[in-house]
């Protein structure tokens, strides 16, 4: 941390990276840590190695991604990306650069920079926020929105098994710093386009339920999303939660792109779903988890109501 501070303070001009596909934690730290350079007087540019959506706009400083040439700057600092390969198009320049530092809170990755400061917070913005308490800088309300939009991505607002205490600690303090939480969860959290609220409910009321077995099966065809036009690069994966909720046991979507069939099965605490995705040649987490089916929708669905049947029957559940 002395070193990474040192280096920080040392340099004049810092390109900060974001991880590809960003999420919410590694753009709201970056564009918080952004904030608290450019307050101590530094020249600062936003990287992230893939193309943007227009989901993160309602943040100010996020129109400045991509915009800056690379050759500018005397000092790298990638944020929230945990392995090389994360910082996509800009991996070869960043490690080819002298001058690197990593910031980071997973617990797997490589140490890819030339200092590389990695601490399992859960979300990578609460360790920017312990930064920008050691640079002294001051938490405007700014920062403390964008930190806190961090926070609530990477832990689901607080319902990950990554929440603990300190989650909460640095929330109070962000929100006493001005964090205008209700702004993040009516532009980012809670918004939906029309188009997507058609998709699900269609998905939702299509819904293939086995009440003997206690599963669900919901599909979104290539032509749904076509009809409801809603791009299929937009997440439903999270959708099975909903039956979830009404008391089944694994509930997965099965969802038509043009490079098969993805699926993303979602269960509840004792119900491994993970076990399932294996047999596709998928995988994931015991509640979460997802494989690739290159067949039609139609089989594919038969081939995962088998295989979800024979996993609940072999389990004796
Ligand atoms: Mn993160």
């Amino acid at each position: 941390m002395k070193d990474i501070l040192k280096r920080i303070k040392k340099a004049k001009k810092i390109a900060l990276f974001s991880h590809e596909s960003p999420d919410p934690d590694t753009i709201g730290s970056s564009l918080a840590l952004c904030r608290c350079l450019e307050s101590m007087g530094k020249d600062v540019g936003l990287f992230c190695g893939c193309e943007l959506g227009e989901n993160y706009n309602f943040l100010e400083y996020y129109v400045r991604y991509n915009t800056r040439n690379l050759e500018d700057f005397d000092l790298y600092i990638a944020v929230d990306v945990a392995s090389d390969n994360k910082l996509g198009f800009f991996a070869e320049d960043f490690l080819a650069f002298f001058n690197t530092i990593k910031i980071d809170h997973h617990s797997v990755g490589t140490n890819f920079a030339k200092l590389n400061l990695v601490k399992t917070y859960s979300a990578c913005s609460i360790l920017v926020y312990e930064i920008a308490k050691k640079l002294k800088v001051k938490i405007t309300p700014e920062i403390a929105t964008e930190l806190y939009f961090g926070i609530c991505g990477d832990t689901s607002i607080f319902r990950n098994n990554n929440t603990d205490s300190k989650t909460f600690e640095t929330c109070a303090q962000l929100f006493n710093y001005g964090a205008d939480y209700r702004k993040i969860y009516n532009e980012f959290f809670d918004k939906k386009s029309v188009g997507y609220v058609k998709l699900t409910s269609n998905a939702l009321l299509g819904a293939d339920i086995n009440e003997k077995y206690k599963f669900v099966i919901m599909t979104a065809s290539s032509s749904d999303y076509e009809k409801f036009g809603v791009n299929d690069q937009d997440d439903i994966g999270n959708l099975p939660k909903t039956y979830l909720s009404c008391g089944y046991k694994i509930a997965v979507i099965l969802k038509e792109k043009s490079d098969g069939i993805h699926c993303s099965f979602r269960s509840k605490f004792e119900y491994d779903v993970s076990q399932i995705a294996e047999a596709f040649g998928g995988g994931g987490h015991k509640n979460a988890s997802g494989c690739n089916i290159k067949k039609s929708l139609n089989s594919a669905k038969k081939d995962v109501e088998k295989e979800i049947i024979n996993y609940l029957k072999v389990n004796n559940y």
